[in-house]
């Protein structure tokens, strides 16, 4: 998928170049020659990435900037401040209005191009994030979002990796103010160390003794613990090629030296705040992918992640050739144990039969609470007989030990029915194995209860 960049500049003759240095590149490209049009193609989310100008008539590209990084919907778009002015002043200007880089005219084609590549890796990683707790409807994304919005990018912690002390004091005098910096000068250990804590950010200076840093940057690309963790190079002028070689990589940002020290803090800020904004969308998606498939009582499946789930399984066994056999378990005059003890040791019931079912079925077969007193388990390549096998294995062992009630309550007998269905090559679904399950369990409940009944096909 090829990334969509907006270009905004009031200079028509600058739009067409970048534009066509771009095309070339295969970007697919847009182009507005005033910020409210800019403001306003993004709003309807036309673009991956904004290059913005900052002179312009009417609204100037770190307003352009400030509106779109204050808007939760274009929050997300990372923006690159381009400007004629060569001043330190302007780029921490930039940086402060929310941009995510900033390139100076005339603009080399590398560095360019380089930028723009690593930004578009970054926005569909983000925009997958997002795309996904979005499906999960999930209801704290807007927080993420307002967090991320109001996020200083303080507070965060750093990993710097430089061996040279008058290097590494700098910068860490720099960054104290606002982040909490820890030196590591041994590259090895700052991998492991990486892995093993908790850092927002990985400041690598570039001219390591005895080590190429950038290996350093791929390794920390490559390992699963550390692939999200944004790292900024430290190069020195004369290292442009090994900066570009960076940015291949995966390295997230880098500064000249020598150091402004306005810079290393605006550009660290921002890969703190990204960095978070990040972790929260991952946080989120995944409690909400819990609570979506997870019943809250039992800590079992649910209905929905069966319901997801069946018909995968039931495409797996066809393919295979295989079968697969389903049952159907429904407590017995449970409504008399919430009438006789009360709600809560109905749900203790509950709660201790999940357990015993759990420790009566393998790791790959699915156990669901369908609600209330009903559950299902799906199990795969498993044969009629053995099914009822396991059907039984259930039964007996809800009614072999009394099932305590909790807090002093004492303990009663409980009993179960248990449907068994197995599924028919051809012809069969799920909807069909299970209603077929479900007739067996109410021929074993009018058949006098805590039985097994197995369906009759
Ligand atoms: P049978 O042997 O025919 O299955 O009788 P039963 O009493 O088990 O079946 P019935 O469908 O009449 O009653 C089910 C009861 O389960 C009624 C409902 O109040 C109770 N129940 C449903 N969900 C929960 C729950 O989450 N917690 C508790 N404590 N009770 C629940
Ligand atoms: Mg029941």
């Amino acid at each position: 998928m090829t990334a969509r960049i907006l270009v905004v500049d009031d200079v028509e003759t600058n739009l067409r170049l970048l534009e066509a240095r771009l095309t070339a590149e295969y970007f697919d490209v847009i182009t507005a020659q005033d910020g409210a049009t800019a403001l306003e193609l993004c709003a309807r989310a036309q673009c991956d990435i904004v290059l913005l100008d900052v002179v312009m008539p009417g609204l100037d590209g770190f307003e352009v900037c400030r509106r779109l990084k204050a808007d939760p919907k274009t929050h997300h778009i990372p923006v690159i401040i381009i400007t004629a002015l060569d001043h330190p002043s302007d780029r921490v200007r930039g940086l402060e209005a929310g941009a995510d880089d900033f390139l100076t005219k005339p603009v080399a084609d590398v560095a360019l191009l380089a930028r723009v590549r690593s930004l578009a890796r970054l926005k569909m990683l983000g925009d997958e994030l997002r795309l996904r707790a979005q499906t999960t409807r999930d209801i704290g994304m807007s927080d993420a979002l307002a967090d991320a919005i109001a996020d200083t990018g303080d507070g965060g912690r750093v990993l710097l990796v430089d061996d040279r002390e008058s290097s590494y004091e700098r910068i860490r005098a720099a960054l104290s103010g606002c982040q909490t910096v820890e030196v590591e000068t041994e590259p090895h250990e700052a991998l492991f160390r990486a892995a093993e804590e908790d850092f927002d950010v990985l400041v690598v200076s570039l001219s390591l003794e005895g080590f190429d840093a950038l290996r350093l940057c791929a390794q920390i690309r490559s390992l699963e613990r550390t692939r999200t963790l944004p790292v900024v190079l430290v190069a020195d002028p004369d290292d442009n090629v090994r900066v570009i070689r960076g940015l291949d990589v995966g390295v997230n940002d880098y500064l000249m030296r020598p150091i402004d020290p306005n810079e290393l803090i605006a550009r660290v800020r921002t890969q703190v705040r990204r960095r978070r904004y990040t972790e929260r969308l991952r946080n989120n998606f995944q409690i909400s992918m819990e609570l979506a498939v997870t019943d809250d009582l039992t800590g079992l499946h649910n209905r929905r992640y069966m319901e997801m789930h069946l018909q995968a399984l039931f495409d797996q066994a066809a393919a295979r050739g295989r079968t697969l056999s389903a049952l159907v378990v429904d407590i017995d005059f449970f409504k008399g144990v919430n009438d006789r003890y009360g709600h809560d040791a109905g749900d203790e019931v509950l709660r201790e039969f999940s357990r015993r079912l759990k420790a009566s079925v393998r790791g790959i077969d699915l156990a669901v609470r369908l609600g209330g007193e009903e559950f299902v388990v799906i199990m795969p390549e498993t044969d009629a007989a053995v099914a009822r096998l396991v059907a039984e294995r259930i039964r007996a062992k809800v009614a072999a030990k009394p099932f305590s009630l909790g807090l002093g309550r004492g303990a009663i007998d409980v009993t179960v029915s248990v449907g068994v269905a197995t599924y028919l090559s051809g012809g069969d679904d799920g909807a069909a194995l299970l209603k077929r399950a479900d007739v067996a369990l109410y021929r074993a409940k009018s058949d006098g209860r805590n039985r097994v009944v197995a369906d009759a096909a």
